[in-house]
């Protein structure tokens, strides 16, 4: 049996819903609620010790890591293959994951001001506090921080935003040239990876740049990516009206 704890706009929750789909897989999912900030309670935390979205349970094991996730379903369910075949071609679906992990701060920037700042910004200084404290990492204790008391500003989005554009577009645009996917001659979890991101960059983020003008090949991916029917099924709803 597999369980799924996850978020509906929460882009590492979407990698794995997508996986899952991909697969065909009957999982059931349990809401994390973000605002409530159910993922740092202690049971919670037994399961997923970062404090963070998702946590995939099989045969009650607990796992998390979108990427790894990601790759177990694969390596358990082999059928349909979302990995390359070649060692070479693997590490580099690995290095994929591990670079659009890397950007997740400046999607957050974008994603926190909409839902859970509005929630945030009403906790006292002492309810701050005591949330603050449960929180694993460092850097996470100051998104929410943030959130809570010093919103990002525009100059901070703009920044993210060029980075977004140039670490991950004109990347993705370099590596789709030979075959149309990120990594070998297949989609792969590589591209599964990027899919969450680059459909906040086309909703609000950056939408002129997920063009025929600015990123042809990211465009045209990004065209295919929609078309399959698992992405319907995993539910990438408009972000900001989604419950
Ligand atoms: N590298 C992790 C990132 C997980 C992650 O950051 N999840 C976000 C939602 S997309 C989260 O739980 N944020 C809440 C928080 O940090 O308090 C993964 O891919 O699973």
């Amino acid at each position: 049996m597999i369980i799924l704890h996850h978020g509906w706009r929460s882009s590492a929750s979407r990698r794995v819903r997508l996986c899952l789909e991909e697969k065909g897989l009957d999982y059931e999912g349990h809401v994390v609620d973000m605002a409530q900030m159910e993922h740092h309670s202690p049971e919670y935390l037994k399961i997923n010790p970062l404090g963070v979205i998702p946590t995939l349970i099989h045969d009650g094991r607990p796992l998390h890591e979108s990427g790894t996730i990601c790759e177990y379903l694969d390596e358990t369910f082999p059928d349909p293959p979302l990995r390359p075949d070649s060692p070479y071609d693997r590490a580099l679906m690995r290095n994929w994951i591990r670079h659009i992990d890397g950007l997740i701060h400046n999607l957050i920037i974008f994603n926190w001001r909409h839902h859970l700042q509005k929630v945030a910004a009403q906790w006292s200084d002492e309810e701050l506090a005591e949330k603050l404290k449960n929180i694993p990492s460092k850097e996470r204790q100051e998104s929410w921080l943030r959130v809570a008391r010093k919103p990002y500003t525009e100059e901070e989005r703009a920044a993210a935003r060029a980075k977004l554009t140039h670490q991950l577009l004109d990347r993705m645009e370099e590596a789709l040239k030979p075959a149309g996917w990120l990594v070998g001659r297949a989609y792969s979890i590589a591209d599964i990876a990027a899919v969450p991101f680059v459909k906040r960059i086309d909703e609000e983020i950056a939408p002129d740049e997920v063009t025929a003008q600015k990123h042809p090949r990211v465009t045209e991916w990004w065209t295919k990516i929609q078309a399959r029917p698992a992405f319907a099924r995993a539910k990438f709803d408009p972000f900001i009206t989604t419950v």
